[in-house]
């Protein structure tokens, strides 16, 4: 039995259990406990705040946790980072108010940065030489220097839109953060074992998320040509087509280049091209 830690309620807490739940791990989230045992997989969730994640792991309440990464660096835990998971994109930058002159770090000499992140700005700074006073707060870190509170901020940033309204300006990204797997580091031979199941399966999951079928018919003289806009994961399927000199030709390709190949496949003439999801994707 694999003990899994995700967030109880936030940001991470529905995808973190989306990604579970395609990898075939289902839970009874409806009735949400605080543990919740698989119905068809040898794991249980435990669901608590992020911020207790990496503590959780490292002293095996959990076997593995879903958590950002900046809660992985700030808890300063002994953990394994087993896996990143793209979910859940920030930053924690510094920012000062947009009125002030940016001169480069030495601006910090002297200041007060508000943040709930004080590990990882203290090596900052430390890092970097620069001799300023964090002032540690656990909300609303944006509005401390509205308030006379701090000269700037070091917080999680995302769109930029919270420093914006807030009249702040970012000037300097520091860590880059998603929501990543981290593991205890002394699972025993069972838990591994599940836990490389688990990898398994979330990578099939999302490696299937950014891919596309594509099914098409295209004139047989022009096959090596469609081969080559499309090269498939060994090589695409061919199969001939009742009508003579045509072939149908089914591909898979990364949706982010979905529309530049089918503009490249309709130039070397493929007609019929038909678009589908990729529900699971094992390489
Ligand atoms: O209750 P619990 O302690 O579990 O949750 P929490 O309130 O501490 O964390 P939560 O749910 O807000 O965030 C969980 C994780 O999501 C963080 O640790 C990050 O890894 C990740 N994440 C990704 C973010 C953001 N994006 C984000 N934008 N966490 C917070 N924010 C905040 C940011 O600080 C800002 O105030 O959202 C606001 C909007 O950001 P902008 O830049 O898009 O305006
Ligand atoms: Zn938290």
């Amino acid at each position: 039995m694999l003990r899994i830690a995700i967030q109880a309620k936030g940001r991470l807490s529905e995808d973190s259990l989306e990604l579970l739940r395609e990898a075939g791990i289902q839970v009874d989230d409806t009735k949400r406990k605080f543990l919740s045992q698989s119905r068809n997989f040898p794991a249980e969730l435990l669901f608590l705040r992020d911020d207790d994640i990496p503590q959780a792991v490292a002293l095996g309440v959990a076997d593995i946790g879903i958590v950002g990464y900046n809660e992985v660096l700030e808890r300063e835990q002994d953990v394994d980072v087993l896996e990143k998971l793209g979910f859940g994109p920030c930053r924690i930058s510094l920012a000062i108010p947009k009125t002030e002159e940016y001169t480069g770090l030495e601006w910090f000499n002297g200041k007060r940065i508000a943040t709930s992140y004080p590990n990882i700005l203290g090596k900052f700074l430390k890092d970097n030489g620069i001799e300023a006073q964090i002032f540690v707060i656990t909300g609303s870190v944006e509005i401390a220097p509205t308030v006379g509170m701090s000269d700037a901020i070091f917080d999680i940033v995302s769109s930029g839109g919270t420093l914006v309204s807030n009249g702040l300006k970012e000037v300097e990204k520091v860590v880059f953060s998603e929501a990543v797997v981290v593991g205890n580091r002394n699972l025993d031979e069972d838990k591994l074992k599940i836990w490389e199941q688990v990898k398994f399966r979330i990578r099939a999951v999302r490696e299937s998320r950014n891919m596309k079928y594509l099914l098409m018919n295209v004139p047989n003289d022009k096959i090596e040509d469609a081969i080559r806009i499309i090269p498939a994961m060994r090589s695409p399927t061919i199969l001939p087509l009742a009508q003579e000199g045509w072939s149908s030709m089914h591909s898979v390709v990364a949706e982010d280049v979905l529309w530049e190949k089918i503009e490249l496949l309709k130039e070397i003439g493929a007609e019929g091209i038909l678009v589908l999801s990729v529900e699971k994707m094992v390489l």
